[in-house]
């Protein structure tokens, strides 16, 4: 069920989840492959918090934690096992765009006596026995804390600095238009003394190293335009990584570096994945949606960023994409 913050209903589901996270003592929780800031944040918030109350959460997270995100206090915890003589309580599923990404994220999930899915993406189809599922939310991490918020439980820093860094960079630094008048009161409610910001700022964002340098490079330097220049798109193929050392965590947000091109209404990046797989991220200046284009291949996110992974090589999976965002800017353009 798709809720709106302050709502009675809203109210409701956050009063079942308390109940549920009241009686529950072993509690795990699960997020997207491929880990990202409001992924991670979201699991170590609600795994410190679940420590100051006295519980026990297991944070399940399956690759290496980014670089960018490995400083986070807990970060160390993740494990990409459930101990076998654990009779878990409640799972807690948070951050997921398209339930096929998950994979056996989804049988995991179900071993817990009591599931639920706390999510921000639009059109996402609740997984657990209870979903809160809020499309107006900055990130899972405004919608964590919304939870919280109605405990009254003083939340320790590292929590609050987890939450901070998932509303931070789902909101890219506060510039885009879910960094809404909410997710601003839910910042302004967790910075308290302690948290410093430009430290924050500087780990997450100007925190590189060579090899993600010239990977990034490397993509703005093939970026080629479509139709007019109004699409712009660029690739990296497996050996690419290879040959520099870097790895698929090297390559986050390249897109961005490619998306400000003026003129373009849509960002293509199309990364080779092993077994002749191709996974395609899409980013929207702001007229085109790009959600639509993705879900034409199964995908999902939001409107101005949405991802799928396509079978097919590299040729094949960047002539249907292309084609698709033509049609697309084409049914936009008729409309003008
Ligand atoms: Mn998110």
């Amino acid at each position: 069920m798709k809720v709106q913050w302050h709502s009675p209903e809203y109210d409701e589901i956050i009063n079942q989840i308390l109940e549920k996270l009241d009686k529950a003592q072993n509690i795990f929780t699960i997020a997207h492959p491929y880990a990202d800031g409001d992924a991670i944040g979201s699991e170590l918030a609600l795994y410190h918090y679940c420590k100051a109350v006295g519980k026990n959460c297991v944070v399940l997270n399956f690759e290496p934690v980014p670089e960018q995100l490995s400083w986070l206090e807990g970060y160390d915890v993740c494990t990409d096992k459930l101990p076998d003589n654990v009779d878990f309580d409640l799972a807690i599923l948070m951050e997921t765009t398209e339930a096929r990404r998950l994979g056996n994220r989804v049988d995991l999930f179900k071993r817990a006596k009591f599931t639920i899915h706390i999510d921000h993406h639009i059109n996402v189809d609740g997984l657990g026995q209870i979903n809160l599922m809020d499309e107006k939310a900055s990130s899972t991490c405004e919608i964590l804390y919304n939870i919280f918020e109605k405990t009254g439980v003083p939340l320790p820093k590292a929590c609050r600095e987890a939450l901070y860094v998932g509303i931070m960079t789902d909101t890219g630094n506060f510039r885009y238009n879910n960094s809404t008048a909410r997710a601003h009161e839910v910042i302004a409610k967790i910075l308290g003394n302690d948290l410093i910001v430009d430290d924050i700022y500087k780990i997450v964002y100007e925190n590189t190293n060579l090899n993600r340098v010239i990977i990034h490079g490397l993509t703005m330097m093939r970026t080629k335009p479509y139709y007019n220049g109004k699409i712009v798109a660029s690739w990296l193929k497996l050996e690419d990584f290879e040959r520099f050392g870097a790895s698929e965590v090297d390559a986050d947000g390249v897109i961005r570096n490619i998306s400000c091109i003026n003129g373009s209404e849509i960002a293509v990046l199309f990364k080779e994945n092993p077994d002749n797989r191709v996974k395609v991220s899409l980013r929207s200046y702001g007229n085109i949606d790009v959600m639509a284009i993705a879900k034409k291949f199964e995908g999902g996110g939001h409107i101005l960023a949405a991802g799928v992974t396509v079978d097919g090589s590299m040729e094949e999976v960047q002539n249907k994409i292309i084609e698709a965002c033509i049609e697309s800017i084409k049914a936009y353009e008729e409309k003008q």
